[in-house]
């Protein structure tokens, strides 16, 4: 059976029309000292693909999939098929997937690990076959009722410790499946109301919930990247993981610093308030740059609207960080995006991560070409030059007092500041972006 009615998705260049071609990702092309396809890690988000069926909260679904008459069971084992032909078809190495996405739960949860049990043997053939890779899975510990008032953060003490068994078997597949990362994203790890909340003890559970997690992996021999995704609000109103700088703060206070890195989605960047680079940055510059879930936001709807990634402007800007990382691997480019509402049929699938796929492209050609010309370096060297010799030296240098500072400050008449031309900056970024765009 055949899902996707296209050949293998090829490059054609720039100036092709055909939706169903690459115009800037060519996957075997060297940019630098790797390939297109070794700096840029693709993945497929089992969830908006395979799984949901685009209804929104005033709207069924729309989606029309080959796989919607079976039953629970067949349909889990069709979309293995179908993800299967189409990483095959886009190119794409990797997938990632929650515990409910890829099988159906059943009345215990004995009988919803035999299901993920069938189901994951299935994806361990069709892995050995084809050699795609896992690149993360996690626990949906988040749209179950139980999970009501949170998993780890619940003030239930069973929900607890069904949180924990759910992410004890996800552990238990990771290393099954080889996978490279496990993530936690903080799903009703929040609150609704501090008037009923012990904020205090529902984050001291949640540190000790990542403790014996990275217990467990270490017990089973599971040595992938633990991955934290920030996100502020949605579903609850505050939500604990609110963005990069407050998880940080977070593993340093409990000693899990060493153990994590940061899992960092473009639209829960702009829900915090940030813009993505603001989080990507704040991530690379303390060493905690792991993994990207690649969306964007709308800019006139204040909630994770998940859409493909189409904005050059931001993908250069994200693989400017992602570059000065010196990439992301174990980690990768996760489209955790959907198609929209209107976009409902089978093939949109390949389209929308076709659009993706050449937004990142694009960024990463731009993002190179600034830094082989040193654009941005040079800039900030520029405008920072005071702190290379004289006092600024010595600022850097710790090797100066308030007092030294004083007797410095009395004595200067004028202080020169320089204009910085952010309007010129933003300019020959829009010259980079198109000359690249005309280059072939
Ligand atoms: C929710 C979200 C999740 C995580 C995995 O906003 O991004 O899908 O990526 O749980
Ligand atoms: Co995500």
């Amino acid at each position: 059976m055949t899902y996707f009615n296209v050949d293998t998705i090829t490059y054609e260049g720039p100036k092709s029309t055909n939706p169903f071609s690459f115009k800037y990702y060519n996957p075997d092309e060297k940019i630098g000292d790797k390939t297109m396809k070794e700096h840029l890690r693709f993945s497929v988000a089992y969830w908006h693909t395979f799984t949901a069926d685009l209804s929104d909260p005033f709207g069924t679904g729309t989606a029309q999939r080959d796989w919607d008459h079976l039953s629970e069971m067949d349909k889990a084992k069709a979309r293995v098929e179908a993800i299967f032909e189409f990483m095959d078809k886009t190119g794409i190495e990797y997938f990632c997937f929650h515990d409910v996405d890829i099988a159906p739960e059943g009345s215990t949860l004995a009988e919803t690990n035999h299901n993920l049990d069938i189901i994951t043997d299935l994806i361990q053939e069709k892995m050995t076959v084809t050699g795609k890779k896992l690149l993360w899975n996690t626990a949906n510990n988040f749209t179950h009722e139980r999970f009501v008032h949170g998993a780890a953060t619940s003030s239930h003490a069973d929900v607890f410790a069904y949180a924990a068994a759910k992410v004890k078997k996800s552990l238990d597949i990771a290393k099954k499946l080889n996978a490279e990362n496990f993530v936690f994203w903080g799903g009703r790890e929040g609150y609704e109301s501090l008037l009923n909340t012990d904020m205090k003890l529902e984050l001291d559970n949640l540190a000790r919930f990542f403790k014996m997690a990275k217990a467990y992996a270490d017990e089973i021999g599971f040595t992938g990247q633990f991955l934290i995704e920030p996100k502020p609000k949605e579903p609850t109103s505050h939500q604990y993981d609110t963005d990069v700088a407050t998880a940080h703060a977070f593993l340093q206070k409990y000693d899990l610093e060493d153990i994590f890195k940061f899992n960092i989605e473009a639209n829960h960047a702009t829900l915090a308030g940030h813009t993505f680079q603001h989080e990507l940055r704040y991530a690379r510059d303390n060493g905690m740059l792991g993994s990207v879930d690649a969306n964007q936001g709308h800019p006139l709807l204040g909630w994770d609207t998940d859409e493909f990634p189409s904005d050059i402007y931001e993908t250069t800007l994200a693989m400017y960080e992602i570059l000065k990382n010196g990439g992301l691997t174990p980690g990768g480019l996760n489209f955790d995006a959907k198609p929209r509402r209107t976009s409902f049929e089978q093939n949109d699938l390949i389209l929308t991560h076709i659009v993706g796929m050449d937004a990142f492209a694009l960024g990463l050609r731009v993002a190179h070409k600034m830094i082989e010309d040193r654009f941005f370096e040079d800039i900030v060297d520029t405008k920072y030059q005071t702190f290379s010799n004289g006092i600024g030296e010595k600022i850097i240098n710790n090797a100066i007092s308030f007092k030294e500072l004083e007797d410095y400050a009395l004595n200067l008449t004028q202080i020169e500041t320089q204009s910085d031309h952010l309007e010129v900056i933003k300019s020959r970024i829009n010259q980079y972006i198109l000359n690249i765009n005309s280059e072939d």
